[in-house]
């Protein structure tokens, strides 16, 4: 009975301390398109179609430099990957990003599954002349009214995570998005770069997709560590590697 007893405790101890995976976990560990790993062109299929560069690092990220990335850098392809769409609480998308130009588009967004155009919690790219760049947020709107003002650097790795939140009741669904320069917060920071901001000129969605987009020759992203998930902690990978076991 006692080594029932110790059994069962054991087991619920394994239970508890088991991470629940991100629903999307992407490095981009291969060479090629992203048609041919995972991902599905949604538009301009095959058209300058997304392949890979080297993969990005971030300090303390314990994807860093791991496989490629995601590069965006022409007008043309758009991908996407689905996941279950969830239909509660929030959805986060925790992603590195490198920009090298700031030719003004949205380039992430979320939508639902299957995809269609109901693109929300558009990630825009955007200036305001200074020789850096900012990255703007809306619901859906393509009129950025909502950007950082943070003069982020060209050819510099950032950790970026979109949020979205599900909101009882019709087009009051909201978005946020933090941008760090360094480290992650094993909490979610009380005050994001931008947001929330909900839109009631667009519809919600379930969110079930995250896209890819290339809207112009001369855009210069490179996105890498694409992690999706519905809490900050699955999102925001946890260091392996600063706990050990005696
Ligand atoms: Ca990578
Ligand atoms: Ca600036
Ligand atoms: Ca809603």
């Amino acid at each position: 009975m006692i080594r029932k007893i110790l059994s069962t405790c054991f087991v619920l101890a394994l239970t508890a301390t088991t991470w629940a995976a991100p629903v999307i976990a992407d490095d981009f560990s291969f060479t090629g398109l992203l048609t041919a790993n995972g991902w599905a062109a949604h538009s301009g299929a095959g058209t300058q179609a997304v392949d890979t560069v080297a993969g990005l690092t971030y300090t303390g990220h314990p994807y860093s430099g791991v496989g490629n990335a995601a590069n965006l850098d022409n007008t043309g392809e758009d991908v996407n990957k689905a996941f279950t769409a969830v239909s509660s609480g929030p959805v986060y998308v925790g992603f590195l990003l490198n920009a090298q130009a700031a030719t003004e588009g949205y380039f992430l967004m979320l939508s639902k599954n299957p995809i269609d155009t109901t693109f929300r919690g558009k990630v825009f790219i955007t200036t305001d002349g200074t020789g850096d760049y900012e990255l703007g947020l809306t619901m859906g709107s393509n009129t950025i009214s909502n950007k950082t003002s943070l003069n982020l650097a060209f050819n510099t790795t950032y950790f970026v995570v979109l949020r979205y939140d599900i909101v009882a009741g019709t087009a009051n669904d909201s978005v946020s998005l933090h941008v760090l320069s360094s480290g992650f917060p094993g909490t979610e920071p009380a005050s994001p770069a931008i947001g929330p901001i909900s839109d009631a000129a667009q519809s919600d969605i379930d969110p079930g997709s995250v896209a890819l987009r290339q809207y112009n020759a001369a855009q210069r992203i490179i996105v890498d560590s694409v992690r999706v998930s519905t809490t900050w902690a699955e999102t925001v990978p946890v260091n392996v590697s600063a706990f050990s076991i005696d």
